[in-house]
């Protein structure tokens, strides 16, 4: 990590009611799961958002009356950037494990599909973002290894409850071209490196290392209001579009 604070944009996915039954006291009330992400130009790709079975999470109220589901550490980071009522201060109506929320549809905005499922991803880490990854299987290796993951083992499905409609008819969408890589860079780049798994830590961290900058100053977008031009000339534009329309908010730590 560099200096100073790293900026993220967080995603609103909006959970579909019925709520799980962790939730249900919650029923009526706009519940998010809000994802960090450094890659807003991206967002037409999602086909999924990932949880940690095994990590905590919490629901907190903002000040605009809506509930956001992230980790607790997230939550104090946003009572200081203006997202609560009081600086600082946050107040929790649920607490759950990721495992309480796997399977649960969910709007997000910007992807083309019409409705999209929490999933299991064993590699989140806790003391980054917001615990919620929302997936981009084109664009992020990680994303792409963990999908392939879960389409490759039924018994992996099984084992976290996934039905079969919430996973096999979910392909990576073309959103960016990047030379030498196409149009799923990330799909190439997995093929390229015969990276294995999510676990396949070495690759992977390859993988991201060479997309990251190759995308953000040779890729081009190809949907969307900016379609044909340049990641690096669109990356704000997109994310101050996302915040404009409230479909998320800037983030920092
Ligand atoms: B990125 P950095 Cl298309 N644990 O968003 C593991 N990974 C996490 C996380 C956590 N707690 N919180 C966020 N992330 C992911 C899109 C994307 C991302 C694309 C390509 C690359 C990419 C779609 N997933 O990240 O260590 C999120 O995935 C490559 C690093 O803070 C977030 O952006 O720099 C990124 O990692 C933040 O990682």
């Amino acid at each position: 990590e560099g200096v100073g604070p790293q900026e993220y944009t967080i995603m609103k996915m909006k959970l579909v009611e019925p709520y799980p039954a962790k939730l249900s006291a919650l029923k009526k009330k706009p519940l998010f799961l809000v994802a960090a992400t450094l890659r807003p130009e991206t967002m037409y790709g999602q086909t999924n958002c990932w949880l940690r079975p095994d990590m905590k999470y919490i629901a907190f109220e903002t000040k605009d009356g809506e509930i956001f589901i992230c980790t607790a550490r997230a939550a104090r980071n946003m009572s200081y950037q203006g997202f609560t009522n009081k600086d600082g201060q946050y107040n929790v109506v649920a607490e759950l494990l990721g495992e309480d929320l796997l399977g649960c549809a969910l709007k997000a905005p910007m992807t083309l599909y019409e409705k999209i499922y929490t999933l299991p991803m064993l590699t989140i880490k806790e003391d980054k973002g917001t615990g919620v990854v929302t997936s981009v299987p084109s664009d992020s290796p990680d994303d792409y290894a963990a999908l392939v993951d879960l389409k490759k083992k039924q018994a992996f499905r099984e084992k976290y409850g996934i039905k079969d409609e919430m996973v096999l008819p979910y392909d990576p969408v073309p959103v960016i071209e990047v030379p030498e890589f196409g149009k799923l860079a990330a799909v190439t780049a997995y093929e390229k490196l015969k990276i294995q798994s999510q676990n396949d830590k070495d690759k992977l961290l390859e993988a991201k290392e060479i997309l990251y900058l190759k995308g953000f100053y040779e890729g081009v977008m190809l949907v969307g209001e900016h379609k044909g031009k340049k990641i690096q000339d669109v990356k704000k534009l997109i994310q101050k579009s996302i915040v404009d329309k409230n479909e998320g908010a800037t983030y920092y730590e």
